[in-house]
């Protein structure tokens, strides 16, 4: 019988992937977002796949709409991929960040609950729930230290997802993810922010690309293979919480250098604090400057997952390593306005 999947947050970059992943696997694929003026089809479009997914309007701020839907679907798999997902954007705006990230997801919970559903859940929790706990690596048994209101916020609807489990006997379970980027990833994180900018620099722009913390240290791995991990989870006879992590972790600075390789440049960093400057050994030409706004109230520091309980009973491991990432990033972002030019 075709399995009938609800993706919350199809229009997302994990929701893209997912989408993708399981239209390839034969589900009935049903895709839930919010009512903005864009477009919530970009990403689906980008991946071929717009007209095998039949979307949905859902906020995860309405508990109605929300019953709704999953009446109206009466899905197998429900994945929350749903929230304010800018870490940065959550100081500005802790209360809605917490409403959607927090009692969104347990609106979600509840309503399933409610309905009686057997339907399987995910929980897109995060590595961020770790904040600055000084044990590394991080594993499914660290103690959290959320360091902005979307670490709390996720600390909440990660626990949520716990209690539901125990206390119901709900099939719902948790991903405990690092970082994880791509070619979709939003423009204002810092891995595509730097491949954009210095993409835009190949093609003739002279403003360098201006950044906050260089040192700041993330465990980076590729959306594709992340969801593919998240399916597995909903597949396995009983629900837990698992990490998915590349298990390496690298600078905001390497970063730079790794994107700054697909351009043909090698980065030399001159000067210190806010006057450093990363320059093209070469020709000396300035590719990035700090600008401290980008610095955030409370900073996470250094994140580096252990992946090996997703490896031991998922059988899940990442294929794509931060410099493989960093070169699918650049490349697309330079094929995307070499495309644009001509498009103009
Ligand atoms: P993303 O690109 O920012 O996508 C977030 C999705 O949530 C979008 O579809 C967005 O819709 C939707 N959304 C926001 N507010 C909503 C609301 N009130 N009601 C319904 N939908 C709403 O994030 P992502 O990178 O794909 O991440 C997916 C999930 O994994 C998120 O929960 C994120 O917090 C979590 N996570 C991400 C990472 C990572 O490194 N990418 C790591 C760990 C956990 P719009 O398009 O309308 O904004
Ligand atoms: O920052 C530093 C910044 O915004 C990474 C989300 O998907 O992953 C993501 O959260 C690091 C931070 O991602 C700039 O200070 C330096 O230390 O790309 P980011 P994030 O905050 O790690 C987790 C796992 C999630 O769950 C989140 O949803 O880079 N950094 N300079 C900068 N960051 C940004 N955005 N912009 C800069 O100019």
């Amino acid at each position: 019988m075709t399995r009938r999947a609800l993706i919350v947050g199809v229009s997302g970059q994990d929701g893209a992937y997912l989408a993708r992943l399981l239209v390839d696997k034969g589900y009935e694929v049903h895709g839930a977002t919010r009512r903005t003026s864009g477009s919530p089809e970009a990403r689906l479009e980008a991946l071929g796949i717009v007209d095998a997914v039949r979307l949905h309007y859902l906020d995860l701020l309405e508990i109605t709409n929300i019953r709704r839907v999953l009446e109206r679907v009466a899905p197998d798999e429900v994945y929350n991929l749903a929230a304010q997902s800018f870490v940065s954007a959550s100081f500005e705006q802790p209360l809605v960040t917490s409403d959607v990230n927090a009692m969104g997801a347990l609106r979600l919970l509840e309503s399933l609950r409610e309905a009686g559903a057997r339907a399987r859940f995910y929980q897109a929790s995060t590595s961020e729930m770790f904040g600055n706990i000084p044990i590394r690596p991080q594993t499914e048994e660290t103690p959290f230290h959320p360091r902005s209101p979307y670490g709390f916020a996720k600390v909440f609807a990660h626990s949520a997802t716990v209690n539901y489990r125990e206390a119901y006997g709900m099939h719902a379970s948790s991903g405990i993810l690092f970082n994880h980027e791509s070619p979709l990833r939003g423009a204002e994180f810092v891995t595509r922010k730097i491949t954009t900018g210095l993409a835009r620099l190949a093609r003739g722009s002279e403003e360098p690309v201006a950044l906050g913390n260089l040192d700041a240290r993330r465990d980076w791995g590729f959306a594709g293979d992340y969801v593919e991990g998240m399916w597995r989870m909903l597949q396995q006879d009983a629900p837990g919480d698992y990490v998915l992590a590349t298990g390496i972790s690298t600078s905001v600075r390497s970063f730079v250098e790794h994107a700054a390789r697909s351009f043909g440049w090698s980065v030399e960093w001159r000067g210190s604090g806010r006057d450093e400057q990363g320059v093209d050994a070469r020709t000396g030409r300035r590719l990035v400057t700090i600008d401290p706004t980008f610095w955030r109230p409370a900073e996470v520091d250094h994140l580096l997952g252990n992946p090996a309980k997703a490896k031991a009973v998922l059988g899940w491991t990442p294929l794509v390593d931060v410099r493989g990432l960093a070169e699918m990033m650049a490349e697309a972002d330079l094929r995307r306005l070499a495309n644009a030019a001509v498009a103009a």
